[in-house]
């Protein structure tokens, strides 16, 4: 079952789209396909909120959080904001400290309206939300058709990521979704336990530039074991410049079936697992708030949400050995992420 309603971000008339399975309520909207409430049962079968979400629906207007938005035409940061595919070199929007480009500069996906479409079965709900990507208005080369479907079953919110372009681009689609096991906010995330698949992670240079490929093993990074979050990401972590964890992750082993992250929540005895054909994971603990307020007029604090931005490595145009994140003309772009939510304990 699912509704749709119109609401105004200052100028801008969107529509909030809502779905409700026996299990799962799922809202988003077409602003930057953009995530509003995903509601699954803890141990006592209580739905509530497991995704950090605004309280006024005008705070997603260029939200710096980019908070449960896609994004696009790439993720993370790029160096110096330039690239060559070829001989040609383009120039993107410095937007992170005026001297690298960052979730794809001014014309991020997390700031366009998207058309959309539903698709409803007894096993799963489908919103599809589409967007043409004019080439000639872009810094970025080529006409892109992108398309983001959100497939909501009764136990999981799956992200299916798809483009083509009629001139050889780099696309490196995320979500950015926030997730809090507690339940409508109720703690951090830093009581979380976390286990990631991934024995390597990219260092940052000083300015959160990607530089290279380095081992998790003896480092804040290893949850190759799970681990609360707060034993690794001690007080020192959180006195370095990233204040947290906001590390690009490389998955030992790339297959869409194999559990990559299992995220849990003892309290609450909520759970959930990531699924994904992509090679990488941003993994961000959401170490610097904003002034927005959050749903129930909460004032943000560090760490109430932890990000699982699956992605090709960013900034790999720029790293020895990562993935480029070219798509070449009239080849598909296709990924998939799956977040699976259950009870255990
Ligand atoms: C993540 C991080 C950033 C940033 C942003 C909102 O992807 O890598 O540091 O703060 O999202």
């Amino acid at each position: 079952m699912y509704s749709i309603d119109k609401k105004f971000i200052c100028d801008k008339e969107v529509s909030i789209i809502t779905v409700k399975r026996e299990k799962i309520h799922f809202s988003c909207m077409n602003y930057g396909a953009t995530v509003l409430s995903i509601m699954v049962p803890d141990g006592n079968g209580k739905l509530e909120n497991v995704v950090m979400n605004y309280q006024n629906i005008k705070s997603y207007d260029h939200n710096d959080m980019y908070l449960n938005a896609i994004i696009g035409p790439t993720s993370g940061r790029i160096k110096d904001g330039e690239f060559n595919i070829g001989d040609t070199t383009y120039f993107l929007d410095k937007n992170f400290i005026h001297a690298h480009n960052i979730h794809g500069g001014n014309e991020s996906f997390a700031f366009k309206t998207f058309d959309f479409h539903l698709k409803e079965s007894k096993s799963e709900t489908t919103i599809i939300f589409t967007l043409f990507k004019d080439g000639s208005s872009s810094k970025y080369p080529g006409n892109q058709n992108i398309k983001i479907s959100y497939i909501i079953t009764d136990t999981s919110v799956a992200i299916d990521f798809y483009g083509t372009t009629n001139q050889d681009t780099l696309l490196n689609m995320t979500s950015h979704l926030y997730f809090n096991l507690s339940g409508n906010l109720k703690r951090d995330v830093l009581d979380h336990t976390m286990y990631v698949n991934a024995s390597r992670y990219l260092e940052l240079d000083g300015e959160f530039i990607p530089t290279k490929f380095m081992l998790t093993e003896n480092t804040f990074l290893d949850f190759r074991t799970p681990t609360i979050i707060k034993e690794n990401m001690t007080p020192d972590v959180r006195k370095l410049p990233t204040k947290g964890i906001d590390h690009p992750f490389i998955l030992d082993s790339v297959d869409e079936s194999i559990m990559q992250v299992k995220l849990s929540d003892k309290e609450s005895k909520r759970s959930m697992k990531v699924y994904t054909s992509y090679p990488a994971i941003v993994i961000y603990t959401h170490n610097f708030p904003d002034e927005h307020k959050l749903e129930q007029n909460k004032i943000q604090k560090p760490h109430m949400g932890i990000c699982f931005e699956t992605q090709f490595e960013p900034n790999g145009i720029h790293v020895d050995g990562a993935n480029k994140a070219i798509l070449l003309k009239d080849e598909i772009y296709h990924q998939k992420t799956i977040f699976e939510f259950s009870v255990e304990g």
